[in-house]
């Protein structure tokens, strides 16, 4: 396989400022006619080089004249233009959307047709120089029957339309801002629309479409609200507005990712549109608005400012995440949404950056760039803009951001050009803090308070440590801002404030002040840098920090810490801290009428991955053992406090306040609680919540505790989900998706069965995911001790790869994690990568990353 270098870049040799696309399109068979103009951007004659992706050039013309002067190199069109420096090449192809299972480039779904181009999809709909550092103004023209087709959209304006022969019709679309071929998109299909308005903040009107299908207009409510305050919010908080007259998006069952951000012609996976209290949950709810307002940032973040290469692909991802976090803060908890986020960085990106797979947030080489979407580019991505953003403060990072916006608008910038814009703009310098873009792995921070009780003098001893990771063996010191509060435990009055300290070097040493006894510590408060901090703290010590400390986030971890400590001991035979943990829980707990959501989070025990984490050898089955046995303890401690919150009702599930859902969000808490105690009644009380559930979030919960166990309830509620549900793909998947989280024994068989199921299909992404994603979710299930787990997912593998390398790709990290695991689990996990990678034409995308697994 070739790798791609960055340091390979050079400058496109022609430029294409204009391109004319003509479709004629049907399910089956779609005929396109590319025009583009193209331009030299060097003295000597070179030939223009086209890729294409499956496609044979029908017909090749050079201003209008038939053109016999090409020849195909693999599968790139190389067109002798001879001496000349600007012309008009003309290539037709013809195309089979409906045989397209990869869902790159022109699809069919559900009948409609759609596109995905970013990365490299352009090219698999028309021989193009397909980098995302050649843009061009579109001009588009659609034809298709008009019964089965009605709806015709693509970026920018409608500027004509007609009918055409035959029961067709036509539109032509015209995109007046220059654009990346991965920018384009185009729908036909049967289609409703949700349409409203926005004004945007120099007065313009801007038409917004939801597009759907019919019968799912009723639940696009969420979203459209969602993309109305993103565009305010944009507006107020970075001072960017939208740029045309018309907001198109539309929703489509099959699809690779979440959402795709085209110009003004936004594509969505149908779970990130459609939401109604009755089958949507709260987080769903919250993806909703996450994505939409993530997607519409991208028109200033990725499109007005594209990426140079894809190397630079954390330039839009990892800013427009930290965007979007920021947007979802503002409209929701502050601290509970970062809670979540960090919550995700730990389970998504911490294990990349510890494994085979560890690469720096801009990537030095690639075999297939679909592969480096990863956790790294878009949330430690984010997590490197925030650092930015922390040190600069609010008013010195809007100014970091203006000058980037106005110095490179219309450009295809690099992450350089953007941190040379906040040096430039905040008035801060960067020069060392450039590392975190190119050193990868998780940096470790060693903390230690020394307290001189004769003098009272209180400092903090803190070391950091950058580990080594594949092909970066050695690793120097980055800076690393960590916010820090010390208390005065016996103080009555007010503390003294917190102090951002930024570490250079691998030693620092902080002066804390005066204190009567060694005070306690706040580190790294509001997860202030993307580190683990090694900091041996008491029972007691964590205890107090989680009732005291005044920044939620760091109560939140503190309690979260003295649970883990506690688990990882249980897990290794020490005993823990048990009844700290309890108390610490009923403490927190009596802040619930005032923020339920919270208080949900804080008392919810780390995940079996996390704490496998914090482990040399991860041992999956004690890990499960351990903690149910924790949540059995603090479920029967406080088993009156679980009992009242149920109690209590449900918050009607058509309020979405942000109290409403936390308070559904910590009723589930109480429900998993009660539900480790192994009380008799908690099947009936499961199935009365899940019966009685008036919305989605409730039923859910309850469905999900009840999958726990053995109990008739379990099967009758599974079966009466099933029968209401069957026809909602979206709701069908949680129905996958709890049997495969499910903690009973036989999860692994249970899964392999569901896959026979008829409802299950290799063919649409959120069923794949649903399933198998929730298995390999499912630590002590993905590792059970015969291997039976790894041999699914290698199974689903080898079958998916063929029709959809993108997402059989993105099933095999789980394997990597071999070192992590004993030898005889190891020796299984990597016996199921050697299997993959003997497959007979295996993708580009699965070869890279079951390769690069087995190092
Ligand atoms: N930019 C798209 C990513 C699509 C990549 C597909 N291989 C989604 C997003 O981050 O907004
Ligand atoms: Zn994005």
């Amino acid at each position: 396989l070739v790798s791609i270098h960055r340091g390979d870049y050079r400058p496109p040799e022609w430029r294409v400022p204009d391109i004319a696309l003509d479709f004629r399109l049907d399910l089956a068979e779609t005929s396109v006619t590319a025009a583009l103009a193209v331009e030299r951007d060097i003295e000597t004659p070179s030939p223009l080089v086209l890729h294409g992706d499956g496609l044979t050039p029908e017909a090749v013309r050079v201003d209008g004249e038939v053109w016999n002067d090409w020849r195909m190199d693999g599968s790139d069109l190389i067109v002798d233009l001879g001496d000349r420096t600007a012309a008009t090449v003309e290539v037709d192809t013809r195309i089979d959307p409906s045989a397209n299972t990869q869902l790159m480039g022109l699809y069919a779904s559900n009948n409609m047709l759609c596109t995905q181009c970013e990365a490299e999809g352009f090219r698999r709909i028309t021989f193009h120089p397909d980098r995302p550092d050649v843009l061009s103004r579109y001009k588009v023209r659609m034809e298709a029957d008009k019964t089965r087709f009605p709806i015709l959209l693509s970026n920018g304006n409608c500027i004509d339309k007609g009918a055409g022969e035959g029961g067709k019709h036509w539109a032509l679309w015209e995109d007046p801002w220059p654009k990346p071929s991965y920018l384009f998109a185009l729908v036909a299909g049967d289609l409703v629309v949700n349409r409203d308005e926005f004004v945007t903040m120099s007065g313009r009107k801007v038409e917004l479409g939801i597009w759907v299908r019919a019968g799912d207009e009723s639940r696009t409510g969420h979203a459209m609200q969602a993309l109305k305050n993103s565009m305010a919010w944009d507006e107020r908080v970075y001072g960017r507005e939208y740029d045309l007259d018309l907001f198109n998006i539309v929703a489509v069952s099959d699809f690779n990712m979440g959402a795709m951000e085209n110009k003004g012609l936004n594509i969505f996976n149908t779970r990130y549109i459609l939401a109604d209290p009755d089958t949507a949950t709260d987080a769903d709810y919250d993806g909703v608005e996450g994505v939409v307002a993530h997607e519409y940032f991208h028109n200033w973040s990725g499109n007005r400012i594209t990426c140079r290469d894809w190397f630079q692909l954390s330039l839009k991802e990892g800013f427009t995440v930290y965007r979007d976090q920021s947007f979802s803060a503002d409209m929701g908890s502050p601290a509970v949404k970062r809670i979540e986020d960090v919550r995700l960085l730990r389970a998504a990106q911490f294990p990349e950056d510890a494994g085979p797979l560890a690469h720096p947030i801009r990537p030095d080489s690639y075999q297939e760039i679909s592969n480096f979407y990863t956790a790294t580019v878009y949330n430690k991505g984010a997590e490197i803009i925030r650092m930015m953003a922390t040190m600069a403060g609010p008013e010195r990072f809007r100014k970091g951001t203006d000058l980037y916006f106005d110095r490179h608008d219309g450009e295809a910038a690099t992450c350089e050009d953007f941190v040379r814009a906040i040096e430039d703009g905040a008035g801060l310098d960067l020069k060392q803090f450039r590392l975190w873009y190119s050193q990868a792995g998780t940096p470790r921070v060693t903390a230690r308070v020394e307290h001189d009780a004769a003098s009272g003098a209180a400092q903090l001893h803190l070391t950091q440590n950058v580990p080594p990771t594949p092909g970066q063996p050695v690793k120097v010191p980055m800076p690393i801002p960590l916010r820090i509060k010390a208390f005065d435990r016996s103080a009555t009055a007010t503390q003294a404030g917190e102090q951002l300290v930024v570490l250079h070097d691998a030693e620092t040493v902080v002066p804390l002040g005066q204190f009567a006894a060694s005070p306690q510590l706040s580190l790294n408060r509001g997860f202030s840098a993307p580190v683990i901090i090694d900091f041996e703290r008491g029972a007691d010590e964590l205890g107090w920090l989680a009732a005291h400390d005044d920044d939620p986030f760091a109560r939140y971890e503190a309690l979260q810490q003295l649970m883990l400590d506690t688990l990882v001991a249980a897990v290794s035979g020490k005993p823990g801290h048990r009844q700290a943990v309890i108390d610490a829980v009923a403490e927190t707990l009596r802040g619930r009428e005032a923020d339920p959501a919270f208080v949900a989070e804080a008392v919810l025990l780390p995940s079996e991955a996390f704490i496998g984490d914090q482990m040399l050898t991860v041992d999956p089955d004690a890990i499960r053992r351990e903690r149910l046995a924790l949540q059995d303890a603090i479920g029967a401690a406080l088993e009156s406090e679980w009992r009242s919150i149920l109690a209590e009702g449900a918050p009607p599930a058509s309020i979405l306040s942000r109290k409403a859902k936390g308070g559904r969000r910590l009723r589930g808490v109480a429900l998993a609680y009660l539900a480790a105690t192994d009380r008799a009644d908690v099947p009936s009380l499961a199935f009365t919540i899940f019966s009685e559930a008036d919305g989605m979030t409730e039923r859910q919960a309850a469905l999900a505790t009840l999958a726990h166990g053995d109990s008739d309830e379990r099967a009758h509620a599974l079966d009466i989900f099933y029968q209401r549900y069957r026809d909602n793909p979206l709701v069908l998947d949680k129905w996958f998706q709890v049997q495969a989280w499910s903690m009973r024994p036989d999860t692994v068989d249970a899964v392999r069965a569901l896959a026979q199921h008829p409802d299950f299909t290799l063919t649409n992404p959120n069923r794949v995911r649903a399933l198998y994603g929730a298995l390999t979710g499912n630590q002590a299930a993905f590792h059970q001790a015969d291997g039976a787990g790894y041999r699914t997912i290698a199974d689903l593998v080898i079958a998916l790869d063929p029709k959809n390398p993108q997402t059989a790709a993105r099933m095999i990290p789980p394997l990597g994690r071999w070192k992590r695991f004993d030898e005889a689990r190891a020796a299984m996990m990597k016996a199921e990568l050697d299997r993959i990678l003997a497959q007979p034409g295996l993708s580009r995308d699965v070869t890279e990353q079951a390769s690069k697994s087995l190092l």
